[in-house]
């Protein structure tokens, strides 16, 4: 048990001596949450490592795409499996990162590279109805907001960093907010007021 308890405490002074969680909120000024916001930080200090997530895969299923809002990292080799018994024509304009995958059908998988951090809008050029967003990050440290509009970032090295809230119907510059942050000190918890507008219409054309 003493044997036990010793490694626990090694363990313990190993860490980095001011690693920070940090907790955040994100809400419309009405106070409603805003799910599928990306929550980044960056750090002053350089970073190192990539963000790992969710498996960079964007499924079209039922005329749509899942998830919404998928974050990968800069490099990242994004998948788009086809699981309708339709055929599908994804393509991008957003500028940073535009590709076109021509007419696939079921059970075909194509993968696009996304080398330039940013947003990328996805659609289908036959079903108009189908929307997502690749958000391309160059931190490790992003995530994802719930139905709750919450995201916790966990182990973050202490000190300044920017932190960044971004939706892809966000209404200010950018469709994001950025404040400066000191992580480790009294910022455990954030509350961010993004307005967020109205997602167009989705037609559907099938
Ligand atoms: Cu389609």
């Amino acid at each position: 048990m003493r044997f036990v308890l010793s490694i626990a405490l090694a363990t313990i002074a190993a860490w980095p001596a001011f690693a920070a969680d940090l907790a955040v909120k994100v809400t419309t000024p009405a106070g409603k949450p805003v799910r599928d916001a990306v929550v980044t930080v960056h750090t002053d200090a350089p970073m190192s490592g990539a963000y790992r997530g969710d498996p960079s895969r964007v499924v079209q299923q039922n005329l749509q795409f899942d998830p919404f809002v998928l974050i990968v990292p800069v490099g990242a080799e994004v998948s788009f499996p086809n699981r309708d018994q339709v055929r599908h024509h994804v393509y991008s304009f957003s500028p940073a990162n535009r590709f076109e995958l021509r007419l696939y059908s079921k059970d075909e998988n194509r993968t696009v590279r996304f080398p330039v951090a940013g947003a990328v809008a996805l659609g289908c050029n036959i079903h108009d109805s189908m929307v997502a967003f690749v958000k391309v990050v160059d931190t490790p440290f992003a995530a994802k907001t719930s139905a709750a509009g919450e995201a916790a970032l966990r182990n973050l090295p202490a000190g300044s960093a920017t932190l960044r809230v971004w939706h892809p119907y966000g209404k200010s510059a950018g469709n994001q907010i950025e404040r400066k942050i000191a992580l480790g000190r009294d910022d455990a918890a954030q509350t961010v007021i993004l307005d967020v507008r109205t997602p167009p219409e989705r037609r559907r054309a099938y």
